[in-house]
């Protein structure tokens, strides 16, 4: 039994002085200086006790390290646990907690803010990156590794998705899962050993981590490997790429910018979207610009991608393509999970092997997304149009996607609700001109309720800031139907404006 990640995406590595990462300063990473990092982390994870399926969690920067620590996670068989660089002390509390944890990293910075929360919980907390403990420790190791035996079915990462509840749950994701998907898509998308990828996204979700990083590995290719998505490192960089994947809101700002033209990116062999809908207006515009049509696929964390706009044919405006090789997706009946004829809207049903293992330790939660023939329920309504490209058009799941983060409503309204001074609360996503859609809260407060400085004040303690709102409307009360149920299709309605005249106004949105 080998170990089926390993061999297909970091033993190629090995030995190999090829490039593998440019980053920021234009300083590189071969490949077989990447590779040995991942060798030396690996013992250090093993010389701290953890074991194959043990969990490590990661709350740290965007670096070689972080990416190195998931080669490292994989070799081993420990499960890969990253988690958003944006997630308060109470955020990451609960997923440590709740998936068990042997091990938390985090950047040196922050080791004496979280040490009470790990010494509490009883996890070993160590540093990653320049000057962390981790690193130190696995400088002495060796750079030679066996890796760990796995099954393909074995977990290779956990990766948690806020729930409609509030609750979060994590997706189990097998090295099949993983690695299916990453070959189904490097050869959809045509990448190989020659491409170099402007990798600008963060790496604790599925998108920067399992779509661009390990599509780049799979096929022997390279990244431009910044820490996030800046416009001015993004132009300085982009004439040494060959390809870019990013959320909706890379496109729009990019196409704000003037250094977009048909010279700059002239050599882009693709571009990609997805995490988010991609408005036709925005595919349109770029291409106007560009003479590129850009690639939307779609897909999730539990299932890795589902669709994807054909490489060669038509990139069509609106859709996200069709179903990728070995995914059987149909439009469902969103309560009898029966399929509805072509051209009719229904939930997004799907099957296949990069559908995930099931939630952590939550068999119900697990049960309830699954059909009894074994489908996953999506929680996204679509509709398969007469060519068989498949368009997404609205959410059966209570979901705000904001700049390619979800953020849900139950989540923030608990919160809300808890607050002194706020009899109720209604959180909303509205469209935004930057970030696609935007958190906004409608609220019934006394008279003699919170300010919204206040009240942005207590969340902040509790919500990561992607998720506090944008934005908040005072109403005397809610929106009901005759069930008591609030009416949000409603207030959405009525204020779907909100931004755009925002804007009109003058007023700034981006906080
Ligand atoms: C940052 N902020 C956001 C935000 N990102 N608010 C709402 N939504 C977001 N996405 C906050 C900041 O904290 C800041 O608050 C203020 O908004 C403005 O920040 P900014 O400097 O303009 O933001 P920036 O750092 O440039 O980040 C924007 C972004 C980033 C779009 C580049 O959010 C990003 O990289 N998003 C990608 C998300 C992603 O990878 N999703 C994939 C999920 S996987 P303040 O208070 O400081 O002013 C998935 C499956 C699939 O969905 O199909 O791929
Ligand atoms: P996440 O849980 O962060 O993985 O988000 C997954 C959700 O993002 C999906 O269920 C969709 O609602 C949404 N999504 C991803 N890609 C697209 C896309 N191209 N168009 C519309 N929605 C998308």
């Amino acid at each position: 039994m080998t170990n089926p990640m390993y061999e297909a995406l970091f033993a190629p590595l090995a030995d190999n002085p090829r490039p593998f990462l440019t980053l920021a300063d234009g300083t590189g990473v071969s490949a077989a200086a990447f590779h040995d990092q991942v060798a030396r982390f690996s013992h250090a994870l093993l010389a701290c006790g953890l074991q194959a399926g043990d969990r490590v969690a990661v709350q740290a920067s965007k670096s070689p390290q972080m990416l190195a620590l998931y080669g490292a996670a994989v070799t081993t068989g420990i499960v890969f646990l990253p988690l958003n660089t944006a997630y308060t002390p109470d955020e990451l509390e609960y997923f440590v907690s709740d998936c068990g944890a042997r091990l938390l990293l985090v950047d040196p910075g922050r080791i004496d803010a979280l040490a009470p929360l790990t010494g509490r919980l009883g996890i070993a907390l160590e540093s990653l990156g320049p000057g962390g403990s981790f690193d130190a420790m696995a400088a002495g190791q060796s750079a030679g590794i066996t890796p760990t035996a796995r099954d393909e079915n074995d977990l290779a990462a956990l990766l948690y998705t806020s729930g409609t509840t509030g609750r979060s749950k994590g997706a189990m994701l097998s090295q099949r899962n993983l690695l299916s998907n990453a070959e189904t898509l490097v050869t959809l998308w045509q990448f190989t050993e020659r491409d170099v990828l402007l990798h600008a996204l963060p790496i604790f979700h599925t998108h920067g981590l399992f779509v661009a990083s390990n599509v780049i590995l799979r096929a022997g290719a390279q990244m431009i490997f910044l820490p996030r998505f800046d416009l001015d490192q993004v132009f300085d960089v982009i004439c040494n790429a060959t390809a870019m994947m990013g959320v909706p809101t890379f496109y729009t700002r990019m196409l704000g910018d003037p250094r977009l033209s048909r010279e700059t990116v002239g050599h882009i062999r693709l571009f990609i979207s997805g995490s988010a809908p991609l408005l036709a207006e925005t595919h349109v515009q770029w291409s106007e610009r560009t003479g590129h049509a850009i690639l939307e696929r779609y897909g999730m964390t539990e299932t890795n991608m589902l669709t994807s706009n054909p490489y060669d044919g038509a990139r069509r405006p609106g859709t996200v393509g069709h179903p990728l090789p070995g995914v059987s997706l149909r439009i469902a009946d969103p309560v009898t999970g029966v399929e509805l004829p072509q051209g009719e809207t229904g939930m997004i049903d799907v099957k296949g092997p990069n559908v995930f293992q099931g939630y952590w330790q939550m068999p119900e939660k697990t049960a309830e997304e699954f059909r009894s023939d074994g489908y996953f329920m999506t929680g996204d309504l679509g509709m398969i149009d007469d060519q068989g490209y498949v368009n997404i058009v609205g959410r059966a799941k209570d979901l705000i996607i904001s700049g390619g983060y979800n953020v849900y409503p139950k989540e923030v309204e608990l919160a809300l609700d808890e607050m002194p001074g706020v009899l109720e609360s209604a959180v909303i996503g509205l469209p935004h001109p930057d970030f696609g859609e935007a958190v906004v809260a409608v609220l019934v407060p006394t008279d003699d309720g919170p300010e919204e400085a206040q009240i942005l004040q207590v969340l902040s303690a509790k919500l990561a800031r992607y998720k506090q709102p944008k934005a908040f409307i005072i109403l005397p009360e809610l929106p009901r139907n005759t069930m008591g149920k609030v009416q949000k299709a409603e207030l959405r309605r009525t204020y779907r404006d909100y931004f755009r005249d925002m804007s009109a106004r003058g007023v700034s949105s981006s906080a």
